[in-house]
């Protein structure tokens, strides 16, 4: 039965945060352009490597966008599918496995099918194997129109490398997918060309690769640079075509490249150790919002994927506030400063607690453990709890007593 629920829908009506008035509806009835930056992580921004920007498109367009960064990914194993799962949403993927090939029958309330209701349409854009992380069963479940994928794409030898096509001719022939599309639309675009082990040709090379002994860490500039450039050209093209100020555009990293494996090299590259606190903070990614009309501010509040759902529907003016919902609107005035990772790590404003040590954020020295405590309760709480949504299938009773009561849970 559904009583599980009860336990779980109190916690999130307790922390559902009301959106910020002067955000709420500011893109009412736009297009959404969703970016997933794949293996993007939050230290390649306004950095150099041999002198040269990685980051220079995304530099500027920092400039003219909201620009979120103390932002963290919240991935596990299902990596670019934790990612999907996390954003559309609002719940943590699973310790183990891929949610997206695990329970891709449940019932779910995700972003595009919500907006769906809402009278948009909704597609998901990604030049690879429709089959792959079991898309093509999961975007049933979470209310996708359409799937533009591999037969979708004119992909050829000479516009591939590594894991498929690349970057730039994928955003290229996107954008006549974009422009037959019904209005307004809400289309996610999952990028590849930066992928593990980053591999390139010589003319796509805009900068030269690091220097140090760890060929992963070294060509994983080159190929941020490229993805760089291919979203530079795509919103360059999203102007001539005239779908750039009737649309928001959204960019976020799906979560790491260089894993803890790559130490050494990170560790040269940044001039400084990775403790077990610089490794929770290599967990962020980019968050970047533009909305047509705003103007450019860093939103410094700690945060992460599963925020996006509530954030973006309150952008376009749409209520959350019956959604359960893991995570709270990013513009929200009452933001309680406050990330969890997959592993259990979490962030607040002023800790960070990661392997049983509770860090001290600004000087990333070990603290007290009790500085920590009276956040961990709410970390494991909101694990736990979203992980029994996902393994009982909950979703389907908070459906059918909605439907009966046809109002407001918060009501009860
Ligand atoms: C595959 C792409 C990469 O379609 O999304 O997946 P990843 O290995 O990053 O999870
Ligand atoms: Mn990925």
């Amino acid at each position: 039965d559904g009583s599980e629920l009860a336990d779980i829908d109190n916690y999130v009506r307790a922390n559902y945060l009301p959106p910020n008035d002067e955000m709420f509806g500011i893109a009412k009835g736009k297009n959404v352009i969703l970016i997933s930056m794949e293996s993007t992580q939050n230290f390649v921004i306004n950095q150099t490597v041999n002198g040269q920007e990685i980051t220079p498109f995304l530099n500027d367009f920092i400039k003219e966008s909201y620009y979120f960064n103390n932002f963290y990914h919240q991935t596990g194993q299902g990596k670019t599918s934790d990612s999907e799962f996390l954003v559309e949403n609002s719940l943590y993927p699973l310790s183990r496995g891929a949610v997206f090939f695990t329970h891709s029958g449940n019932e779910y309330t995700a972003t595009p099918e919500i907006l769906n209701e809402n009278g948009y349409f909704t597609a998901s854009l990604h030049a690879n194997n429709k089959s792959f992380w079991n898309r093509d069963i999961m975007y049933q479940s979470l209310g996708y129109e359409r799937f533009y994928s591999l037969p979708d794409y004119d992909v050829e030898k000479e516009n591939s490398v590594g894991w498929g096509m690349k970057d730039i001719e994928f955003f290229q022939q996107s954008v006549d997918h974009l422009k037959a599309m019904p209005k307004p639309f809400y289309s996610k675009f999952i990028t590849l060309t930066n992928h593990f082990p980053f591999e390139l040709n010589e003319e796509d090379r805009f900068i030269e690769p690091y220097t140090s002994n760890d060929k992963t860490v070294n060509n994983y500039f080159p190929t941020v640079r490229y993805q760089d450039e291919a979203l530079k050209l795509f919103i360059q093209k999203l102007k001539d075509e005239g779908l750039y100020e009737d649309s928001i555009i959204i960019l976020y990293g799906d979560h790491y490249g260089i894993s803890e494996n790559h130490n050494k090299a990170m560790s040269e590259y940044l001039g400084k150790d990775i403790t077990p606190f610089e490794s929770t903070q290599l967990q962020q990614v980019p968050l970047i919002v533009h909305i047509p009309g705003q103007e450019g501010k860093i939103m410094p509040t700690v945060g992460g994927q599963i925020d996006l759902k509530p954030t973006i529907l309150h952008l376009l003016g749409i209520d959350s506030k019956n959604n359960i919902d893991f995570g709270s609107d990013l513009f929200s005035k009452d933001r309680n400063d406050f990330a969890v990772l997959r592993d259990g790590s979490f962030i607040t404003k002023d800790y960070v607690f990661t392997r049983e040590t509770c860090y001290d954020k600004a000087t990333g020295e070990p603290t007290e453990k009790t500085a920590c405590e009276p956040y961990s309760d709410q970390a494991k709480n909101e694990l736990e709890y979203s992980d029994k949504i996902i393994y009982g299938d909950l979703l389907r009773f908070y459906e059918d007593e909605d439907k009966e009561n046809g109002s407001s849970k918060s009501n009860e």
